[in-house]
């Protein structure tokens, strides 16, 4: 490739990306009035984190994961592939330090990459939860992901946080600030949110 016309290319990388710094900024601004608009109807905006575990990303089914917190109304404020360390593994699950499991747990959540995401809304917390099923598949009820597609306690899919001050915790231990758009205005929100 020629010297001017990869100067030129990252001319347009850099376009680019100032393009979409300034359009997630604008978003962003935007957002505050509708977390303000949730926040005067009473409703409690809630983050958490969802891990799509490395079972589900190996078995195909974080399209079909994605989507049904998506379609609940919950809305995604970050989302990546990753492949967690070990170091991030023992922290999110130090609560669990001490119990039998905890070595195989960490060597799961590490085996293969995850999707994670960060997700908003009103009581995301518990909705979240919810969708995701109790912790042991075979308890789960159907309709939840842990109902639907798994069967061991070791395999069941995904994660989602279980306070509201564990949900902002493990979503910075994820996501650092920049890759975080909070509250964004999403064109549906006043169909989701009252
Ligand atoms: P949760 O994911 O439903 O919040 P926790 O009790 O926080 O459940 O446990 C964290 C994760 O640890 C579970 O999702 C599961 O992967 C694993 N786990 C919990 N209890 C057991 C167990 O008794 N045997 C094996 N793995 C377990
Ligand atoms: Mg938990």
């Amino acid at each position: 490739m020629s010297q001017r016309r990869l100067t030129s290319n990252l001319a347009n990388v850099t376009e680019a990306s100032r393009w979409s710094y300034t359009f997630f900024e604008r978003a962003c601004i935007i957002s505050s009035q509708s977390q303000n608009r949730m926040r005067q109807k009473g409703n409690l905006l809630e983050r958490t984190l969802i891990i799509v575990k490395p079972d589900a990303v190996q078995r195909g089914l974080t399209g079909e994961i994605i989507r049904r917190f998506e379609a609940r109304g919950l809305k995604i404020i970050g989302m990546k592939l990753m492949q967690v360390d070990r170091a991030l593994a023992e922290r999110h699950y130090d609560v669990h330090r001490e119990r039998p499991f905890f070595p195989s747990l960490v060597e799961y959540i590490i085996s293969a990459p995850v999707v994670v995401m960060a997700l908003e809304g009103t009581d995301a917390i518990a909705a979240a939860r919810a969708t995701i099923g109790a912790t042991k598949p075979s308890e789960a009820a159907p309709g939840s992901i842990r109902g639907d597609y798994g069967l061991e306690i070791g395999r069941n899919l995904a994660h989602g946080s279980d306070s509201v001050e564990n949900g902002k915790l493990e979503a910075a231990n994820f996501f650092n600030a920049a890759e975080l758009c909070g509250g964004w205005a999403r064109d549906v929100d006043r169909w989701v949110f009252e």
